[in-house]
């Protein structure tokens, strides 16, 4: 049966009345949004039993990914999309008298991930149900997800992010599906029948409860799960002792600690610290999702010799490495195996992925936190090491002396890339440029050893959230012009190329984008009071904060435009308005001052009167996934700006392509593969290369200082920083200039501002012949096909995890 509105109208009536005893009249938006998911689940829940059954009735290989991050953001528009119903809820909404915007607006986001790596997941999870494809997301319920950001005076102020305050609505508790995980306490070893046995005492219990959030396919019955975890406490796994006198507060002391381990989302992007808590969260994500998942192995197949032909554990960065480890030890204590058969079983089942290679970010713990508090699994890492180093002297002569650098344990920490690397039997990098640096670089010995590990995946956004739900209208000028196919297989999207000299297609595009910009513009009027020109040119950096994403480098930009617009106030500058959106990890006291920077920024250039009609700057609070679906629909110009080497791959780059965005932007990561497909001439590349830059940090023969002495904008802008010109109390600006002229600016902004300054002259030059523009953009539309994450996903399927659709 069809749905109508006509049919839904009384449904969704009837769950208003049932669940909340409202009529519609007396509803609010927040029971509205509850009874559709209510209404929802109730044919998402048989497909979703469905879908597992027929998994286990097809035998079929499953992959589990791994992640300590999962930034799902909302997920009602999501399901209603792929459950086809959107447009019907949407219409249903309306005849009924609400703003489904508003009602679809009620779901919070799901913050459970900083930036590209958890945003990678939730698509990586989308596109998996959506090719019908057995895999499944493993995760931690955080109880705060990433901070909520406030901009107070300019400067960034953290709130907790209390996202299950309302109930929330897509997962369901099993808590019959619970596990114990064990920290601490000591182990014994004894010879029992000739076999070394060992014996855990005194740990600490905790009750890894799961919740399933299931994740739906696009137009099919396929429903994946993504399982997050929460440690609870339970009085059954207290021994409470009547001759004890203090058990209560014992009791109370132990729930607290227990609560904490999910308890909250560490703020870091790209920036490791040897948190014991993050280590307590990383083991507990991957002690209870194993154990879930051997334990349902083990009921369907009788050997552990089958483990690599059913099962994939997919690790995203090396946050859950001790997953090596840990099935290790089930392998050996728990099910008998001997070293090598479990070794064996191990090396063939787990994959790894890096997503960076900034050594502040490399992830090593100290021995002795390890030891203490996973007593078992520091025996096995100090095994694995000692019989990998043993591997490397005997068949690797030639790796003697770098067997130092490469030893899972050396210096008194444990490296996890290392451990990754050794343990795994896929390594990927997640983009060309990338997956090259660390096999010719970064991790060349291990390429040395293991050549056939190393492949490249190049990162992808799904389409359907990042085109079709964001930008409804600029998807519907698509299928006029190609049909509908696109939908299900983006790389149609290709055959709108031939359309990008249409004036007709051109002309639509335009309208739509202006329309997305007049929408984006009242948001910032009721936002934050500024009012930007809905005919500017909309230039867009969001992203985290990081040194090396460079936003330093578009300021220095717009403060030169700044100082230009005084100098000649009748210079004609095309409009532009510069948005940003960005949080800075709480620790980190430089990309705090940027923030603070390109707030004071704001205030001068919005209110000089040489300057305000030309140029306006935003900068957008709270940067989550439901505020980039904002802003990308309305992007005109596209910021990744990377120091050469350093992004990985980022994805925003791919999701403002596809919506018709052009990117300004360095070679580095995913910019060198859409430059390769959208041609050199639809992209504006600037900067130093990799090689530049790994050749300059090689000979140390960078000198910022010199960039300052002789060009003359740069001195400008810099000295403007340092003379009470944005704000009377700047010390926070002088950490700024210190940090380029006497830290010798590591991310070479200063090297690279006089070809940034020439590729943004360009920018407004092309923008100003529009048809060429709009040209440029839908040739980007037309090959952002290929960086869909269906993509990525197939890659994956079949290069690493050998896994097939089933329909
Ligand atoms: C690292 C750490 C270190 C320990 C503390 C918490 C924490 C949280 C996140 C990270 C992740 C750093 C790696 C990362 O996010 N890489 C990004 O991955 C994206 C997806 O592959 C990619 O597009 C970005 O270029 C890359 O920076």
């Amino acid at each position: 049966m069809t749905m109508t509105v006509q049919t839904l109208a009384p449904l969704l009536t009837e769950k208003l009345l049932s669940s909340f005893g409202k009529t519609v009249d007396e509803a609010t938006n927040k029971e509205v949004f509850q009874s559709i998911c209510l209404l929802m689940k109730e044919s998402i829940h048989p497909n979703w039993q469905t879908t597992q059954q027929k998994y286990v009735e097809a035998e079929s290989k499953q992959v589990y990914y791994f992640s300590m991050e999962f930034l799902l953001g909302r997920l009602v528009e999501t399901n209603l999309l792929n459950a086809g119903e959107l447009d019907l809820y949407k219409d249903t909404l309306s005849s009924m008298g609400f703003n489904p915007e508003e009602v679809f607006h009620e779901e919070l986001d799901a913050g459970l991930g900083n930036g590209g790596l958890g945003r990678l997941a939730a698509c990586f999870l989308d596109s998996l149900s959506s090719l019908q494809l057995p895999g499944h997301g493993m995760g931690i319920r955080y109880k705060y997800g990433l901070f909520q950001q406030k901009v107070v005076d300019g400067h960034q102020v953290e709130l907790p992010d209390n996202w299950l305050r309302d109930e929330y609505m897509w997962e369901t508790k099993r808590e019959e599906k619970a596990i114990e995980v064990r920290f601490g306490g000591t182990v014994e070893t004894t010879y029992e029948d000739d076999k070394l046995v060992f014996h855990h005492h005194d740990y600490e219990r905790v009750l890894a409860i799961p919740y399933d959030v299931p994740i739906v396919g696009f137009e099919n019955k396929t429903v994946n799960t993504l399982r997050l975890w929460s440690a609870e406490s339970t009085t059954n796994h207290f021994h409470f002792n009547s001759s004890r006198g203090h058990d209560y507060y014992h009791y109370l002391d132990y729930k607290r600690s227990v609560e904490k381990i999910s308890e909250f989302l560490y703020p870091d992007d790209s920036y490791y610290e040897g948190k014991i808590l993050r280590l307590k969260q990383q083991y507990f994500l991957v002690s209870a999702g194993l154990q879930s998942i051997l334990r349902r192995f083990k009921k369907q197949y009788k050997c552990f010799d089958l483990l690599p032909e059913k099962i994939v554990l997919q690790i995203n960065d090396t946050h859950p490495s001790l997953i090596v480890p840990e099935l290790m030890r089930i392998l050996l204590d728990d099910e008998g195996l001997s070293w090598e058969q479990a070794w064996k079983i191990t090396e063939k089942t787990v994959a790894y992925t890096n997503h960076t290679t900034l050594s502040e970010a490399l992830e090593k713990w100290p021995e002795a936190m390890i030891e203490d508090l996973f007593p078992r699994l520091y025996m096995i890492i100090h095994e694995i090491n000692e019989r990998f180093c043993k591997m490397l002297w005997f068949d690797f002569p030639e790796l003697r002396e770098q067997i130092p650098a490469m030893a899972i344990i050396s210096y008194g920490n444990i490296h996890m890339a290392h451990l990754a690397m050794v343990g795994s039997f896929s390594i990927n990098g997640v983009a060309r440029l990338h997956t090259d640096i660390l096999k010719n670089r970064v991790m060349k010995p291990f390429n040395i050893v293991y050549p056939d590990r190393f492949n490249n995946k190049t990162n992808g956004i799904t389409h359907r959230r990042w085109l079709l739900n964001v930008n409804p209208d600029l998807a519907d000028e698509i299928t006029k012009t190609i049909g509908d196919q696109w939908i299900k297989k983006p790389e149609f999207l290709k055959n709108l190329q031939s359309f990008a000299t249409n004036p007709e297609l051109q002309e639509n595009i335009a309208k739509v984008k202006h329309e997305n910009k007049k929408k984006l513009a009242t948001f910032i009027k009721d936002q934050y009071g500024i009012t930007i020109n809905d005919q500017s040119i909309v230039d867009v950096h969001i992203k985290r904060l990081h040194g090396y994403k460079r936003q330093l480098l578009n300021l220095f930009h717009i403060i030169y435009l700044y100082n230009q617009c005084i100098e000649n106030p009748s210079l004609d500058l095309y409009p532009r308005t510069f948005i940003f959106g960005a949080k800075a990890a709480p620790g980190y006291t430089f990309a705090k001052h940027v923030i603070k920077l390109i707030n004071a920024v704001a205030e001068k250039v919005n209110n000089h009167p040489h300057v305000r009609d030309k140029v306006k700057v935003v900068f957008m609070e709270n940067y989550q996934v439901s505020l980039a679906e904002r802003i990308i629909p309305a992007a005109d110009v596209s910021e990744q700006i990377s120091t050469a080497s350093k992004e990985a791959s980022g994805t925003g780059n791919m999701k403002l392509m596809m919506n018709g965005a052009l990117t300004i932007g360095t070679e580095d990561g995913a910019n060198v593969e859409i430059r390769e497909r959208v041609g050199a001439e639809n992209i504006f590349t600037f900067g130093l290369s990799s090689e530049e830059v790994f050749s300059h940090q090689h000979r140390g023969d960078y000198r910022a200082r010199d960039y300052y002495n002789n060009d003359s904008r740069i001195k400008q802008i810099m000295d403007l920083l340092v003379n009470e010109h944005f704000s009377n109390d700047d010390v926070e600006f002088k950490d700024i200039f210190y940090s380029l002229l006497f830290n010798n600016d590591e991310y070479f902004v200063l090297k690279d501002f006089d070809s940034y300054i020439s590729a943004q002259q360009a920018v407004e030059l092309t923008y100003r012949n529009q048809s060429s523009w709009l040209q440029k953009s839908i040739i980007n539309i037309a090959h952002s096909g290929y960086f869909s994450s269906d993509r990525t996903i197939q890659q994956y399927a079949k290069d690493i995890w050998n896994i097939k659709p089933q329909r």
